[in-house]
């Protein structure tokens, strides 16, 4: 069994609760409940995370060099912005897909791009919640594929 780790940033955590044109009516909490669904079909787990705080989620990409098999994100806002969080993702040598409920291109241009993609080994956006469940069932995938 392999640990995947799934880390949300800042305001996913109001997920199902405002703007349910965009982000659907879906809480979070289903999220969790889904991503450990499709890992467990596996036989993985999961290590799910929400954070408004960038440093908090730098800190969970550490941990993850330890004991992660790979890192599924959603860095909200950050995508957009952090340097950090890329840099963090730069020194996490398995894979590292990244998720976006919305479809990101059809959005304002500032959304257009990510400093996250720099490193991400694939990206999904645009495809609702179901996204998570698609990278959990990818990132399955390269986890038994040899290198
Ligand atoms: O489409 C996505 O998943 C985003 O990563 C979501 C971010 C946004 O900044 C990115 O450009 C695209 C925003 C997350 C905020 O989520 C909310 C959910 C419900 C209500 C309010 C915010």
């Amino acid at each position: 069994m392999s640990l995947i780790y799934v880390l949300n940033g800042p305001n996913l955590n109001l997920l199902g609760k405002r703007q349910p044109h965009i982000y659907g009516r879906e809480t979070l909490a289903d999220v969790e409940v889904n991503c450990r669904l499709v890992a467990l079909k596996f036989g993985h787990d999961v290590r799910f995370h929400q954070s408004n705080r960038e440093y908090e989620i730098i800190d969970w990409i550490h941990e993850a060099r330890e004991d992660a098999a790979g890192i599924v994100i959603n860095p909200a806002a950050f995508t957009h912005t952090s340097v950090a969080i890329l840099d963090a993702l730069n020194a996490f040598d398995p894979p590292v897909i990244e998720v976006h409920i919305s479809n990101v291109h059809k959005r304002e241009t500032f959304r257009h791009h990510s400093f996250v993609s720099h490193r991400a080994d694939g990206v999904i956006a645009g495809l609702g919640i179901e996204g998570y469940q698609l990278a959990i069932r990818r990132m399955a995938s390269l986890i038994t594929l040899p290198t």
